[in-house]
């Protein structure tokens, strides 16, 4: 199978809980390798362009309150199957019914808290992984 690529978020909670390290150290035993990294802060409008397509549901404004009330750290990750098996490694969007061993039933807090964000298409992959990296980051990274 192709590579793919992921586009993670380490989520202000993740920052906050001191936890960048746990859970980079997690992706990288799991053979995702990392393509690009950086700390940043989104303001609640970068946050709303980043989670656009939730623009009308009940949760928007927690959301984007919630992903600009401190700094968060995108990454971009490959692997074969990338989008399908990070979001194995994550587990569900809410914790309480996330699997056993996976990141955010051991960390997250609550639906909206839940630590990391994984594209959930190869599609979506790029343009959010081009929402955060110039592509000449992306390429300079090939291998
Ligand atoms: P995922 O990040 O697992 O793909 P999505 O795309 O359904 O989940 O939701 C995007 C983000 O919106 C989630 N990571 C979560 O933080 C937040 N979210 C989703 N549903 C809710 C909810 N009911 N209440 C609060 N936040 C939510």
């Amino acid at each position: 199978m192709a590579k793919q690529r992921t586009l993670a978020i380490l989520k202000p909670d993740c920052v906050r809980k001191e936890l960048i390290g746990e859970v980079l150290r997690q992706i990288q035993e799991a053979g995702f390798v990392i393509k690009a990294m950086k700390m940043t802060r989104l303001t609640k409008q970068t946050a709303g362009g980043f989670y656009a397509v939730h623009r009308e549901k009940p949760f928007f404004d927690e959301l984007t309150t919630f992903m600009s009330s401190g700094p968060c750290v995108p990454v971009v990750l490959e692997k074969e199957n990338a989008i399908e098996d990070f979001r194995t490694l994550i587990g569900a969007t809410n914790p309480a019914n996330a699997d056993a061993g996976t990141i955010r039933k051991e960390f997250a807090d609550s639906m909206g808290e839940n630590i990391v964000h994984g594209s959930d298409s190869e599609e979506n992959g790029n343009i959010e992984a081009a929402y955060f990296f110039a592509e000449s980051e992306l390429v300079a990274n090939e291998s």
